[in-house]
């Protein structure tokens, strides 16, 4: 994130924010911004694919260990962990031990315990593999904001990896 790093922070918290302001409840706040980042995701894999100079993938593992290592390295400065938890190798969660995103939230503002807080990077995440032909469910499974002692994004890959459907352009 360089040099702009705090001022998109601080931008984030403010939109999240104006969002409780304008929706009661919690799912309508976590609904609004894993959409507006799912628009963020489809647009953003064309910069990530271009800069990143990533090969193709060619197992699920693969392209979980490139959005950890690679893509929340290049966009958010860390590099999340990863658990699979199946044997059919589609379910894995990335563990992170702090949220960049959350940096200056100390817990999460009164009467809003089913906020999640940065669901704008499940949309993002979702937007951006669904580009490269994937479909993904992604959701938060634990956050420090709520008490837990790390913050994990589980991904599950929906599809069996179709090789002649999985393209991309280079
Ligand atoms: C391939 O085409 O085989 C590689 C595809 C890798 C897709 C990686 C998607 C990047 C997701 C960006 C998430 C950013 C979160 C901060």
């Amino acid at each position: 994130m360089g040099e702009n790093k705090d001022l998109f922070v601080l931008t984030y918290g403010a939109l999240v924010a104006q969002l409780c302001k304008d929706y009661e409840k919690d799912e309508d706040v976590n609904k609004y911004l894993d959409k507006m980042g799912y628009g963020i995701g489809t647009r953003l894999v064309e910069d990530f694919l271009a800069r990143s100079c990533v090969r193709r993938c060619h197992s699920y593992s693969e392209i979980i260990d490139i959005i950890a290592q690679v893509a929340f390295k290049m966009y958010l400065g860390i590099t999340p962990s990863v658990v699979c938890h199946n044997s059919s190798r589609n379910e894995f969660s990335l563990i992170l031990d702090k949220n960049p995103l959350a940096e200056f939230v100390e817990e999460l503002p009164a009467g809003r315990s089913a906020l999640c807080y940065c669901n704008l990077l499940c949309g993002v995440i979702r937007g951006a593999l669904e580009m490269v032909h994937l479909a993904t469910d992604v959701t938060f499974l634990q956050d420090r904001l709520k008490g837990d002692r790390v913050t994990e994004i589980g991904i599950t890959f929906l599809k069996k990896l179709d090789e002649k459907k999985y393209k991309r352009k280079k």
